[in-house]
């Protein structure tokens, strides 16, 4: 049987994020791809004003019921960005209706550049840090592992023993598979860290000259869509570098809220042969 994921995140209407990423990358990695969706904004929250915001955790017992009378099951779970009361019934819902072997990916989306995103109270990272726990994957950036551990958060100036301590104590949420995004050691190259538990490899690219929003989105949904066609975490990773340095290339510097992944859809299904 061909493997079916669900991804739980938001959907912001406008923005290129979250399920409007995940849906269409992971569908083009060649993967059924199921939705339930956290929230409905009508933007995402970086940079946009006067955002609608609507709460879907009432939905989502029922959904899980809906789906357990259907015996739908899964055989991957990709969280991203997820609302404060949802850990228990996302907790529930990958119990009963995981397929036999299922892989959970949890992308502990809430903050970057040493910021929260708006909205999310001071006890969200210990909330998100239950969801990490017996994850198969966790892909925090720097400050997402920074608030997870409550440590100060570290962008520059730090080393490899830094970063190999900061993955040696994200295993302590348990989770499984570390991949840390966000990477530097030398100004010219920027990447992730992949650890097992017991080796931690990197994969760098040349860093650009600029950062944008949705890129965490959409490494995390080639990441997922990767690994569910059978490529290890380290090849999943490096193609889903490759694939955010190629989305940034491929926007326009004026279009500020998002990547033009579409753009690079085919080089994505190419990279995956
Ligand atoms: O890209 C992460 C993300 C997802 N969803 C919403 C966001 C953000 C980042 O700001 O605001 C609603």
């Amino acid at each position: 049987m061909d493997k079916k994921l669900l991804t739980i995140q938001d959907i912001s209407c406008f923005g290129q994020c979250s399920i409007t990423v995940a849906l269409p990358v992971i569908s083009a990695c060649g993967i059924e791809t199921v939705i339930l969706p956290s929230a409905v904004l009508s933007t995402h929250t970086a940079g946009f004003t006067g955002y609608t915001f609507r709460d879907l955790t009432g939905d989502m017992a029922d959904i899980e019921k809906s789906w357990q009378a259907n015996g739908l099951k899964f055989d991957a779970f990709y969280t991203g960005y997820v609302c404060e009361n949802q850990i228990d019934p996302i907790l529930s819902i990958m119990k009963s209706c995981a397929a036999e072997g299922a892989v959970r990916i949890v992308d502990p989306v809430m903050a970057d550049n040493g910021k929260m995103y708006p909205g999310f109270g001071a006890d969200f990272p210990a909330k998100m840090c239950r969801l990490c726990d017996g994850a198969d994957y966790i892909l925090p950036n720097l400050t997402e592992a920074a608030f997870l551990l409550n440590e100060e958060c570290r962008l520059e100036g730090y080393d490899k023993s830094y970063i190999e301590g900061l993955v040696k104590r994200l295993h302590g949420t348990g989770a499984k598979n570390v991949v840390l995004t966000g990477v530097s050691f030398e100004p010219g190259l920027v990447g992730c860290a992949v650890s097992d538990g017991k080796k931690i490899e990197y994969d760098f690219n040349s860093r650009l000259s600029r950062s944008s929003h949705g890129t965490g989105d959409l490494f995390a949904s080639v990441f997922a869509g990767a690994l569910m066609r059978g490529k290890s975490a380290l090849e999943s990773a490096a193609i889903a570098a490759d694939a955010v340095c190629l989305a940034i290339e491929a926007t326009d510097e004026k279009h500020w809220y998002g990547v033009c992944f579409e753009k690079i859809i085919p080089d994505l299904v190419n990279l995956l042969k």
